[in-house]
């Protein structure tokens, strides 16, 4: 990047959208809708087979230009532009950002430092192919000979997160004659769960681990090891059939007693969080099949062209982009709720907590300057309907405005009786209560007494967008998650920050390594920290020695 980028609120159209809020803060959506009957149609986008009803915001014609005036003049364009190809966008870590080329077809290119990086991404998509094709067959087998049926995935972070996601995601087309699971927490517990019912000599560790030094990950793995070896009676071989690897890093993978033949690569170009579609997929490539993990790949590439080359005002991810903005600066909305109506998705808030979070919950601009308004909000959610009998009552009449991401399916992949259409009149019902509520003359028009009306009033005006495609296929939620991905893009290049790196998660990691030894020293240590962390460190181990 040349020179220093100017701050988003010293731009004109972040000056005229200042004004434009003063005027339109007081609007509501009744009158909007009132106003202009064919909002709820024109308020919407559709691409890639994915539909966007983003008309329950608090929003004009007029807010819309100016957001997208904002975003022409922030350099969104050339920015977009140089992801693409392949320029060093993650500045503090002096990285290209192109989780797009892990989608990108086989004969396309992008070069990084002079070399083409697509065929790489399909030799290791092959090796993948073939490797989990031999174990959903049988082929592979383990060391005593037995077909492997538990498939363990070991990784934390972006290692975990998204294959946990698309595994629950997209069960509905998993190998049913298979257990898959999940280890990340370095609490022991994890582990020792995960293992307890499976027998280590149908079992499958794949260690997901981009720079393979990740402290949770390697304890785990190594905790994985040794249970298996125990059970061959210490035989150190039984390791090469049992333990896989996805990794950047081929010489602590080799340390490790891990062949690198049976590694999966990725690169430094791909973030932990945008890697569910690398190498750090192979648990859901087992899990659904090639075939099925190619469609994933290919919605993914429909998002990423459909972003790439949309005018900006039919571009789905950034008009998400812009509106989440809107709410966050203008109106000072602290949180997102995300609300998948799809049991599914049960894993997706969380995925997209670390997605959106780690990616913009930043405090300085790329030239290191301190940065005066507000970036990420928090993301939150569970899958509706259960919500809706908790949260969702603050969500309808507490004092914060909590814009809400409704995400539905018109078609279910379990169409049971009625159910899905009680699910979709819920969903399609909490937007409209929460845009529209109940005034206090309506409350008081069913006949209810006077002093009980202002507790069954909902002053609505509570912004919500709904996502809406088919199906839940392979390919949706690749269009899906690749939709957030270039959101939270579009709203970290106008916040001027660097989406890619992840600092805030090192200080803690260096300040736990110095605790480990006090905490497990048989001599009393010398503790210097401050008071509370010295009395904490203390306490526990007295409590360790009451046992
Ligand atoms: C994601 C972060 C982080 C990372 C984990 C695991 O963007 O970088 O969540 O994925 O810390 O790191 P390793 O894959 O290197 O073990």
């Amino acid at each position: 990047m040349e020179g220093k980028v100017k701050s988003i609120t010293e731009l004109n159209a972040w000056k005229d959208l200042k004004v434009h809020y003063e005027k339109i803060r007081g609007t509501c959506l009744r009158d909007l809708f009132a106003d202009d009957p064919e909002r709820g149609e024109r308020m919407t986008a559709e691409a890639v087979g994915v539909h966007l009803d983003y008309s329950k915001n608090i929003i004009t014609y007029e807010t819309i230009a100016l957001l997208l005036e904002l975003a022409e003049e922030s350099g969104l364009r050339s920015m977009i532009d140089a992801m693409f190809r392949g320029d060093k966008i993650n500045i503090t870590e002096n990285r290209s950002v192109l989780h797009v080329a892990l989608r990108a077809p086989r004969g396309s290119s992008i070069m990084v430092d002079g070399v083409d990086v697509v065929p790489m991404v399909h030799a290791v998509l092959d090796k993948m192919a073939d490797f989990a094709n031999r174990v959903r067959g049988g082929q592979w087998k383990g060391y005593s000979g037995k077909r492997i049926r538990n498939v363990i995935n070991i990784g934390i972070g972006g290692s975990d997160l998204g294959p946990v996601m698309a595994y629950e995601a997209l069960k509905y087309f998993s190998e049913r004659t298979m257990t898959f699971r999940f280890v990340s927490n370095i609490d022991g517990t994890d582990f020792a769960e995960a293992s307890q019912d499976l027998d280590p000599s149908e079992t499958l560790f794949i260690v997901s681990s981009k720079t393979f030094t990740t402290l949770e990950t390697m304890t785990n793995a190594q905790t994985a090891r040794s249970w298996l070896i125990q059970a061959f009676d210490g035989d150190e071989k039984a390791v090469a059939r049992h333990f896989v690897a996805v990794s950047t890093n081929s010489k602590e993978v080799a340390d490790f007693g891990i062949d690198t033949a049976n590694m999966f690569e990725f690169w430094d170009w791909v973030g932990g969080r945008y890697s569910m579609d690398s190498a750090i997929g192979l648990s859901t490539m087992i899990s659904i099949g090639p075939k099925n993990f190619l469609e994933l790949l290919d919605g993914f590439h429909q998002m990423d062209e459909h972003f790439r080359t949309t005018p900006f005002d039919r571009n789905l991810p950034i008009l998400m982009g812009l509106l989440a903005i809107w709410r966050n600066n203008f109106f000072g909305a602290d949180t997102v709720a995300v609300l998948p109506y799809d049991q599914y998705l049960k894993r997706l808030p969380a995925y997209l907590q670390q997605l959106t979070m780690e990616s913009n919950g930043k405090c300085v601009t790329v030239d290191g300057e301190r940065i005066d308004y507000q970036t990420s909000p928090i993301y939150w959610g569970e899958p509706g309907t259960n919500g809706q009998h908790s949260f969702y009552q603050l969500i309808h009449q507490g004092t914060r405005r909590i814009p809400c991401d409704f995400i539905l399916f018109a078609r279910s992949l379990n169409p049971l009786g009625r159910h899905h259409e009680m699910l979709l009149a819920n969903v399609i019902a909490q937007a409209e209560a929460l845009a529209f509520g109940k005034t206090l003359e309506e409350v008081k028009a069913d006949g209810v007494p006077d002093w009980l009306a202002p507790h069954k009033v909902f002053e609505g005006n509570r912004p919500s967008s709904v996502i809406l495609a088919e199906r839940l296929t392979p390919g949706t939620l690749g269009k899906l998650v690749a939709l957030y991905e270039h959101s939270v893009f579009t709203q970290g290049i106008l916040w001027r920050i660097d989406s890619f790196d992840q600092w805030g998660v090192e200080l803690g990691k260096a300040l736990a390594q110095k605790i480990i030894p006090q905490l497990e020293s048989d001599l009393e240590p010398e503790l210097d920290h401050d008071s509370s962390t010295n009395n904490l460190i203390e306490r526990c181990r007295k409590f360790k020695r009451l046992f």
